[in-house]
C-alpha cells in the first residue's frame, strides 16, 4: 500500500462517475436493473438537483462537492437544505460505487483487518455493521468512520445527511434506502445486508483508510 507517496482515493467533481465495473457483474449479488435505476437514474437525479441548486450561487462550483458539506453552515441558506440532500446523494453514492467490486468480499486485509480487530474481530464487526443498518429507521446510510478524536466508529445517518458535516471521514457504507435493495431482496433489508459483504472492495477501504490517516 506504501509504494506511493499519496494515496488517492476516487476524485468526485460535478459529473456522473461511471461504474468502475459492468452493470451485471455484481450479480447474484445486486442485480443488474437495481445497478441501472440505482446508478443511473437516483445517482444522476441527486447529481441534477445538486447542480441546479448551485446555478443559484455558481461561485459555490470552485469547491468540491464534499468540500460543500464538510462546511454545510458556509453554503447559503437559500441552498443549504438541497446541497445536503443531493450534495449527501451525489457524494454517498460517489463513494458507495467504488467500495464494491465483482468477485469481492472474503476477510478484511491491511490496515482495515486491523481496525476491525481492534473493533472486535471481524464477526463482530459484520455483526454490528448489519443490525445498526438493519435497525436503522426509514432511508439512510450506514457507515464506518473515523470521528474527529480518532475513532473508529460504526454510525448511521438519516437520508443523505453525511458523516462529513459531523468532521468524520467516512471509510465504509452500505446504503439501506429501499432503492438500493427492494427489487431483489424486497422488505428483506437483512438479508441485503447480508449478501453486500460478498461485493466489498477491501483494497478500495484500505485506501479510503490511509487517506483519513
Ligand atoms: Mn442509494
Amino acid at each position: 500500500m506504501k509504494e506511493t507517496a499519496t494515496i488517492q482515493v476516487a476524485k468526485i467533481g460535478y459529473e456522473l462517475p461511471p461504474l468502475p465495473y459492468a452493470y451485471e457483474s455484481l450479480e447474484p449479488f445486486i442485480d443488474q436493473e437495481t445497478m441501472h435505476v440505482h446508478h443511473d437514474k437516483h445517482h444522476q437525479a441527486y447529481l441534477n438537483n445538486l447542480v441546479a441548486a448551485l446555478d443559484k450561487h455558481p461561485e459555490l462550483k470552485a469547491k468540491s462537492p464534499e468540500e460543500l458539506l464538510r462546511n454545510l453552515n458556509q453554503v447559503p441558506e437559500d441552498i443549504r437544505g438541497a446541497v445536503r440532500n443531493n450534495g449527501g446523494g451525489h457524494v454517498h453514492h460517489s463513494i458507495f460505487w467504488t467500495l464494491m467490486k465483482p468477485k469481492g468480499g472474503g476477510q478484511p486485509t491491511g490496515k482495515i483487518a486491523e481496525i476491525i480487530k481492534g473493533l472486535g474481530g471481524f464477526d463482530a464487526f459484520k455483526a454490528n455493521f448489519n443490525d445498526a443498518g438493519l435497525k436503522h429507521f426509514g432511508s439512510g446510510w450506514v457507515w464506518l468512520v473515523l470521528t474527529p478524536a480518532k475513532e473508529y466508529k460504526i454510525i448511521t445517518t438519516p437520508n443523505q445527511d453525511s458523516p462529513l458535516s459531523q468532521g468524520c471521514h467516512p471509510i465504509m457504507v452500505n446504503d439501506v434506502w429501499e432503492h438500493a435493495y427492494y427489487l431483489k431482496y424486497q422488505n428483506r433489508r437483512a438479508e441485503w445486508l447480508q449478501a453486500w459483504w460478498n461485493v466489498v472492495n477491501w483494497e478500495e477501504i484500505n485506501r479510503r483508510v490511509e487517506a483519513a490517516m
